[in-house]
């Protein structure tokens, strides 16, 4: 299996809608996956990518690190954003403005020309990771859209509904991948199954994936 995608097909393009509000465009990010992967490098050189606490104390099997105005943090003391990162001490590093310029041009193409993000939270899945169904509510409003980038090995996108028991349909999500998601869809459930095993052209044995916010 060398080819760059898993079973030979196509870089796929075009635009799905998931759910009212959630806008799946296929490898908008394609064209730049070099230089998000290099940004995101340059932010894990400076703030790591480290394994949180959960409140109940399990370690996550995700890796994260934030870049922007602040950062998603969990720990014994629960969810939030802080401006600084607890492991440097220091302030987040600064959004790439690769990145923010990505996000804001996929906004724009889901319907939201006024997003401007002030928080990256980027995951790390190596195989076997995995995210168990949530929902985003540690942001200040919920009125502005999230968009995630989705880089390196596909993933089985969980996506529910606004009530943790609403039925549950999977999307593969995959190198390039971008989604918006706003309106009706900010605060339905969602997760990501364990990540298979493969190698990705780009990455190696890892899927990364962005999710840019206006948390505060
Ligand atoms: C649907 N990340 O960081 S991205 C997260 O692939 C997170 O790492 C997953 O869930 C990942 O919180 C999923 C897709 C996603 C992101 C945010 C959403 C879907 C969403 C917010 C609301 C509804
Ligand atoms: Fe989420």
């Amino acid at each position: 299996m060398t080819d760059l995608f898993s079973g030979n097909e196509p870089p796929q393009t075009g635009r799905e809608v998931l759910a009212g509000g959630a806008v799946l465009l296929r490898g908008f990010a394609l064209p730049h996956d070099k230089a998000l992967i290099a940004a995101i490098d340059a932010v894990a050189a400076i703030s790591p990518f480290r394994n949180m606490q959960t409140p109940r104390g399990f370690t996550m099997s995700v890796a994260m690190t934030n870049c922007g105005a602040a950062g998603w943090v969990s720990d014994g003391r629960g969810y939030r954003y802080a401006s600084r990162d607890p492991e440097t001490g220091s302030p987040w590093p600064a959004m790439p403005e690769a990145l923010r310029g990505l996000a804001e041009s996929a906004a724009t193409q889901g319907g939201y020309p006024d997003f401007h993000p002030d928080v990256c939270l980027i995951n790390r899945y190596a195989p076997g990771a995995k995210l168990s169904l949530h929902q985003d509510k540690d942001e200040r409003e919920f009125t502005h859209p999230i968009v995630s980038v989705s880089l390196g090995l596909p993933a089985s996108f969980q996506f529910g509904g606004l009530r943790r028991d609403d039925p549950i349909r999977r999307h593969a999500l995959r190198h390039g991948d971008v989604v918006v998601w706003g309106g009706p869809s900010r605060l339905f459930h969602h997760g990501i199954l364990p990540l298979k095993e493969g190698t990705h052209p780009e990455l190696g044995r890892i899927r990364l994936n962005l999710t840019f916010r206006r948390a505060l």
